[in-house]
């Protein structure tokens, strides 16, 4: 594959531009696709992490984003559907030092592979997932997804979809995963800087990313992503900031009990002491937050909702393995076939 030959500087660091990490791949999405986006971003944030080229492994199941592995300048598998989280344990834990992602989409990581990504956040294994939530099935053009909204009218559903959508975010935490962010396509900045957040982050890292499908889902993000709309629905969140929002940032989020909900800070009532203050180290906080996604009066909060420290689970067996070999030495496998811990099977059926 020719890419462009990255620089050495004095200190033998190697240092790399976005361009080293794009494929000589044709690009297959189609014109318009948020995957655009979304591959750009990440080419253009892994240079500032310092990884080497070597060390990256993009992994993908079945889909329009699991094209992605095609199109990075790196190690990659395009796997079997929804079964790249399981594909990148096994090399996650066999190859520590190796830099794994993951890229999904809602239908390939919520539904064929909804048991893998369960047991991937529970497990800690220290790799970044990256789910392209498009809220449909592009590849097989158009079928409502597990992230739909009810009564959604696709192929699949000409009389409106009767299922009730995974909120992404709260199945995550459900799932026990220490860290857990919302970003979005058109926000090339702030995806950009989630993506090195969740590159760094110890554990495995869960980062949503609204993504346009301008064929099959045109728009579904539009309220959230558009100039016009956006400031007055959605709120970044920010460690240790208050909740503000809107285009005059005169709207916050006070809790009522356990309850959000939205206060006008021109009301001469409310003052922003009164807001939410954003811990991304509270998993109950997490909670509220990911519930505003089933709360049409509240804005779409993007950013880290929750970072938590845990051992991974290669860190456990590793530690697993140093303990019994103190204890019993490396062994041998010719001492285990000869061993006495065998059994006869006597008889048919
Ligand atoms: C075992 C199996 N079942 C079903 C399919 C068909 N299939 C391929 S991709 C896909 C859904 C893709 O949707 P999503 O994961 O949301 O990704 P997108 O294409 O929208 O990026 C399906 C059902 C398959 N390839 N393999």
């Amino acid at each position: 594959m020719e890419t462009t030959q990255a620089n050495t500087d004095l200190t033998d660091k190697i240092i790399y531009t976005a361009k080293d990490f794009a494929s000589d791949q044709d690009i297959r999405w189609c014109p318009g696709c948020g995957d655009y986006s979304i591959l750009a971003q990440v080419q253009r944030t892994l240079p500032s992490l310092g990884i080497t080229k070597e060390k990256l492994v993009f992994i993908a199941g079945i889909g329009c984003s699991s094209r992605f592995p095609y199109y990075m300048n790196t190690y990659g598998f395009h796997t079997i559907h929804g079964r790249a989280t399981a594909i990148a344990s096994g090399v996650k834990i066999s190859n520590p030092d190796l830099s794994v992602w993951i890229t999904a989409g809602d239908g390939d990581l919520m539904s064929i592979g909804g048991n893998h990504f369960m047991h991937l956040l529970r497990r800690n294994i220290d790799v970044n997932l990256l789910m392209f939530n498009n809220r449909i099935y592009g590849l097989t053009k158009g079928q409502y997804s597990p992230t739909s909204e009810r009564n959604k009218i696709t192929k699949s559903s000409p009389v409106g979809s009767p299922e009730y959508p995974f909120n992404p975010t709260n199945l995550a935490l459900g799932a026990n995963g220490t860290f857990i962010a919302r970003s979005m396509d058109r926000d090339p900045k702030h995806l950009q800087e989630m993506i090195a957040r969740a590159a760094k982050h110890h554990g495995t890292s869960f980062l949503e990313i609204l993504q346009n499908c301008n064929i099959y889902n045109d728009g579904a993000f539009f309220l959230y992503t558009e100039k016009e709309t956006k400031e007055d629905n959605v709120v970044y969140l920010q460690h240790g900031k208050p909740l503000i929002y809107g285009k005059n940032k005169d709207k916050g989020i006070k809790l009522d009990g356990f309850k959000p909900v939205v206060v006008d800070l021109n009301d001469g009532v409310h003052s922003v002491n009164d807001l939410l203050v954003h811990d991304e180290t509270s998993r109950e906080l997490a909670f509220i937050l990911s519930s505003f996604a089933e709360h049409p009066e509240l804005p779409m909060p993007v950013g880290v909702f929750l970072e938590m420290s845990r051992s991974t689970y290669e860190e456990t067996i590793e530690e697993q393995f140093k303990h019994v070999y103190e204890k019993s030495g490396h062994g041998d496998i010719n001492d285990l076939l000869k061993g006495n811990s065998t059994w006869e099977i006597k008889g048919g059926y």
